[in-house]
């Protein structure tokens, strides 16, 4: 399975998936993009030994078993989750980090049991501003801390899933099993997997994973001040053809994907001659809350040579993806047109 990923490091696990399993609507488990700060557990946790905590601002502490949440009024959510640190490779300037170039990114359906449901359970206090979620993965590396991240509470009622299945099958031990939390549009580092305990706070919590990483800052600064990474980048990606392909003429089927977290794509459009003409894509598949659309342009080239193919999103408010992404230390959230341009050879 893993020789399938383009793996980056192995201990901790960050591997991308391949463009060519970008190519559908449903990204497949197996090759589903993985995301680590620390070690993956090496066996399942027993569904009898786990229990999710919950407690802080709450009227009631709960500790909830399994098989209570599987008594839980179901939910189902299509989702497309991506690392923030996706495309960062691409950037022309380095940015530190793991090289994701576009298959930091995948789109799922889960299920599981909405947060807000959990909460209700729980009664909030008047204090409550900030939900925190906590891992059971062990630590890596001279941090050694466990992976913590809050969320307004906010986002925590509205479209926060707590998911134990993903496409149909149990959470992937990978993916977080048997619990992840995925706050429905934004970046990875907001879906805690593993989870075990649920903090309700008056104010964000702060350590580690919140104040130095998956800030957005530039060089000379602290990263603390810096904005948290939340909702997904509007960005489309090319996923066929290649970087570099050799192309013997037309028509020539451009195939992708754009997404906008909790914005709407609501029209594709690419370039073949560096951004002074556009033509509409077409959409094909489902159009869903919170996840991506895949569409196609047939091509037909002109003369041969070499030509760098675009692609480039609009939201359903008229916003459109930056020619250029925005550079930050940590380079996250590159949605740049120019930076995700592929130059191919025609015959
Ligand atoms: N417990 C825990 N949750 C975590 C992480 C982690 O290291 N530990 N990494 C986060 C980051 S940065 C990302 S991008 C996503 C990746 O999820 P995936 O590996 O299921 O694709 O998980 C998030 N949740
Ligand atoms: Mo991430």
């Amino acid at each position: 399975m893993e020789e399938k990923m383009r793996v980056m490091t192995e201990r901790p696990l960050n591997a991308e998936t391949p463009v060519e399993h970008l190519r559908s609507w449903i990204t497949a488990n197996a090759v589903f993009f993985a995301r680590n700060q620390g070690e993956i557990p090496t066996e399942p946790i027993s569904l009898e030994q786990w229990e999710l905590v919950v407690e802080g601002e709450v009227e009631r502490h709960l500790r909830v078993t399994f098989g209570e949440l599987l008594r839980m009024p179901k939910a189902i959510a299509a989702n497309t989750l991506e690392c923030s640190g996706n495309g960062r490779a691409l950037l022309a300037e380095k940015a530190s980090g793991n090289p994701w170039t576009i298959g930091g990114v995948g789109n799922a359906v889960w299920g599981g049991v909405w947060l807000r449901d959990l909460l209700g359970k729980a009664g909030l206090t008047e204090r409550a501003r900030h939900v925190a979620f906590e891992g059971f993965d062990k630590p890596l590396g001279s941090a050694g801390v466990q992976f913590i991240r809050s969320i307004p509470l906010e986002k925590a009622v509205e479209s926060t899933l707590l998911a134990y299945e993903m496409n149909g099958e149990p959470l992937p031990l990978k993916h977080g099993f048997p619990l992840r939390a995925l706050a429905l549009g934004w970046t990875g580092a907001n879906c805690v997997k593993w989870l075990r305990k649920i903090t309700v706070l008056d104010r964000p919590f702060s350590g580690f994973f919140m104040d130095k990483v998956y800030r957005v800052f530039q060089k000379g600064h602290d990263p603390t001040p810096g904005g948290v990474v939340t909702g997904l980048k509007l960005k489309s990606i090319i996923t066929q053809p290649s970087k570099g392909d050799t192309l013997s003429g037309g028509p020539v089927t451009v195939l992708g994907a754009a997404y906008a977290g909790e914005g709407d794509v609501a029209m594709v459009e690419v370039s073949v001659d560096g951004g002074g003409t556009w033509s509409p894509a077409s959409f094909i598949g489902p159009h869903e809350s919170f996840s991506w659309r895949q569409w196609q342009f047939l091509w037909e080239p002109g003369q041969p040579g070499d030509y760098t193919i675009m692609a480039r999103a609009t939201d359903s408010h008229g916003r459109q993806q930056p020619m250029n992404a925005q550079w930050t230390v940590l380079g996250y959230g590159n949605n740049g047109i120019r930076e995700h341009g592929i130059t191919v050879h025609v015959r």
